[in-house]
């Protein structure tokens, strides 16, 4: 609460004391003027003049009773005045700082108990209002909900860069930019169009909305919190927990307990985002919990069609298209509303494009639910008793990475489903690199997490993970015994069934293939180019979503894309590579890729070429262990 703010406040309060005290003042002294003047008349005066004296005491009276009966209205407009002025706004108020208007305020006060109610009752349509009272979770006694305001410009003054420091230095991100803005900035509304004539139901549940951070800009997190608030109708929002992962300023957090609803937890030692998420979790009294990145910010709407969709069913993990916040400009920046989460054998989390006939399906319904093999992990909505029962998250993954494979594959595995929600849009903020350090070193701990989560879900399956990061096999997992139990206690499907019913588009590598995925010559792949029978074979940019650069070497040396194989047509240097119809002929037939990476054909010495590709496609010459032009290596090899 900034004190400068109060200033003017008081001035005017005391303005008012001090002439009520004169109006008074004044008012007792006439009374007592009245009454000695009708004290003394009846012997002061003349006999004669009793008739008008008797009138000018009527006259008088009623002076008095008019003068008593102003300087009373007098007082309680001035009593009045004190009382409503403690809740609005006074002249001087900063209204970029105010997180909500008063009337929400109160609105939210008489709601609590409602939402108390709901947090137990779990059901929906929300309990009867008979009942509410007994079984209230959360009496309105949270006396920082009058707060409505946060000495914001302060608390982001005491995390501001130092003269002469690098903007990106601490956050990987412009914080100079972000803390220009002021946290309750606007966004552009970037859902479609129809969203905004949607109706949300209006007995959804309440939620505890969890954000962990470590070392965080604070404008970003105020931001994240602001926009949480601003953009939520107040009855779903139950709290705000923050989990400090042992940040090293612990004020970052603590100041920010000074808003309403916000609750601050933090580690003594650092514990990564799995742990302190789980902690949250843990301390939420909500029965949806919404996990939230620390640098976001909500768009319009953004909750509700989330909570719609877990409260119709309570085995849906949701959530909102990501929107883009620049890092450089902090500008907000609508996402494409076809894209789903995927990953390539390496198990590296991507943004796909949806197929063609969903895209088609899509224009319908815009509106309508995606859903998705994998979640980006940052943000997602799940129903709490659902969380617990699906074994929250494995706690012994470190610091970062992993958590979105593992929980996607154990949700659609043991009976959920994953959804991105088109009309519910958050953007946030995208950066190239990690600001922070990762204990034990920022790879291994990734390959760490992904190899647990590979062991207990994948089958096996995850020999093609093994082959496609040869390095996972080497970095010691820990023990997996609980989660495996786990996923036998919850009777969860193979990873076939996933691999079938939710991710068919993940090409399987054939048992028989030597190696796989793309072939990739630096930046550059093997691309059909889209020719079919009989074209050439092209050289373009690598996209890792297989398609057209999509191969397998297989075990009795045919370089294959799907039924079509890579044909030597002419047996002489500089003549040009053909797709034909895989028949085991001999001119089909290729060495495995040798350890430099050539691909020499079975009968002559000659190496597939890319030195000629722009003008006739790939071609074979003379083998040459010098030539760049003649290595490749591809995505996954087993040999
Ligand atoms: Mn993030």
């Amino acid at each position: 609460m900034g004190e400068i703010l109060r200033q003017p406040r008081l001035f005017w309060s005391v303005q008012l004391a001090l002439q009520s005290v004169w109006v008074v003042n004044a008012a007792v002294i006439t009374c007592a003027l009245a009454a000695l003047s009708l004290q003394g008349s009846p012997t002061g005066l003349p006999p004669i003049s009793v008739k008008v004296h008797s009138i000018k005491r009527v006259i008088m009276r009623r002076n008095v009773k008019l003068l008593l009966m102003f300087s009373v209205t007098w007082m309680f407009a001035i009593v009045y005045y004190l009382q409503v002025t403690k809740d609005s706004k006074s002249p001087e108020e900063n209204r970029a700082l105010r997180l909500k208007e008063p009337s929400a305020i109160a609105a939210e006060e008489t709601n609590l108990v409602a939402v108390g109610s709901e947090s137990l009752g779990r059901a929906l349509p929300a309990v009867s209002p008979g009942v509410a009272h007994s079984t209230a979770v959360s009496p309105p006694t949270d006396h920082r909900l009058t707060w409505k305001y946060f000495d914001e410009r302060g608390y982001v003054e005491r995390g501001r860069l130092h003269v002469g420091e690098d903007p990106y230095h601490r956050n990987k991100f412009n914080q100079a930019e972000s803390d220009r803005l002021p946290s309750n900035r606007d966004i552009p509304d970037t859902r479609h169009h129809t969203c905004r004539r949607k109706m949300w139901r209006t007995d959804l549940p309440p939620t505890s909305v969890i954000i962990t951070f470590h070392n965080e800009a604070r404008s970003t997190l105020l931001r994240t919190v602001v926009s949480v608030l601003n953009r939520s109708p107040p009855h779903l929002i139950h709290e705000i927990i923050l989990v400090d992962d042992f940040s090293d300023d612990p004020t970052d957090g603590e100041e920010l307990a000074k808003i309403q609803k916000v609750k601050v937890l933090r580690n003594d030692k650092r514990e990564g985002l799995m742990r302190s998420r789980v902690k949250g979790a843990d301390a939420a009294s909500a029965p949806i919990l919404t996990f939230l990145d620390s640098h976001c910010e909500c768009n319009a709407n953004w909750l509700e069609p989330l909570l719609e969709r877990v409260a119709e069913d309570h085995n849906r993990v949701v959530c909102p298209i990501i929107d883009v916040i620049s890092m450089d400009t902090f500008q907000y920046i609508g996402a494409s509303s076809d894209l789903r989460g995927g990953f390539d054998w390496n198990l590296v989390f991507k943004w796909e494009y949806l197929s063609s006939e969903e895209r088609a399906k899509r224009q319908k319904d815009p509106s309508s639910a995606i859903r998705t093999p994998m979640i980006a992990g940052g943000l997602f909505v799940i129903d709490k008793a659902y969380f617990e029962k699906l074994g929250k998250y494995d706690m012994a993954m470190d610091v970062w990475g992993g958590e979105n494979l593992e929980i996607s594959f154990r949700v659609w595995q043991c009976g959920g489903s994953l959804e991105i929600i088109p009309c519910s849009r958050v953007g946030h903020v995208f950066r190239k690199q990690h600001p922070y350090t990762f204990p034990g070193g920022s790879g291994n701990v990734f390959a760490r997490n992904t190899r647990r989560a590979a062991e207990v879900w994948m089958d096996d399956y995850k020999q093609f993970y093994y082959a496609a990061v040869p390095l996972a096999k080497n970095i010691p997992f820990g023990n997996i015994q609980s989660r495996l139990e786990l996923r036998d206690r919850l009777q969860c499907k193979p990873f076939k069934w996933y691999l079938e019913h939710v991710y068919p588009e993940l090409t399987v590598p054939d048992s028989m293939d030597i190696a796989f995925g793309s072939v990739q010559q630096g930046f550059m792949c093997l691309d059909t180019m889209g020719h079919l029978l009989d074209g050439t074979v092209g050289l373009f940019s690598c996209h890792d979503s297989g398609g057209n650069q999509e191969w397998a070497f297989t075990q009795n040396g045919l370089i294959k894309h799907h039924d079509l194989c890579v044909t030597l047509v002419q047996a002489e240097p500089g003549s040009s590579l053909r797709l034909r119809p895989c028949t085991n002929s001999s001119l089909q037939k290729w060495h495995k890729p040798s350890d430099r990476g050539m691909l020499r054909h079975a009968s002559y010495n000659l190496c597939i070429d890319s030195r000629s590709v722009r003008s006739q496609g790939l071609t074979v010459e003379s083998c040459d262990h010098d030539a760049q032009s003649q290595r490749w290596k591809f995505a996954l090899n087993r040999s």
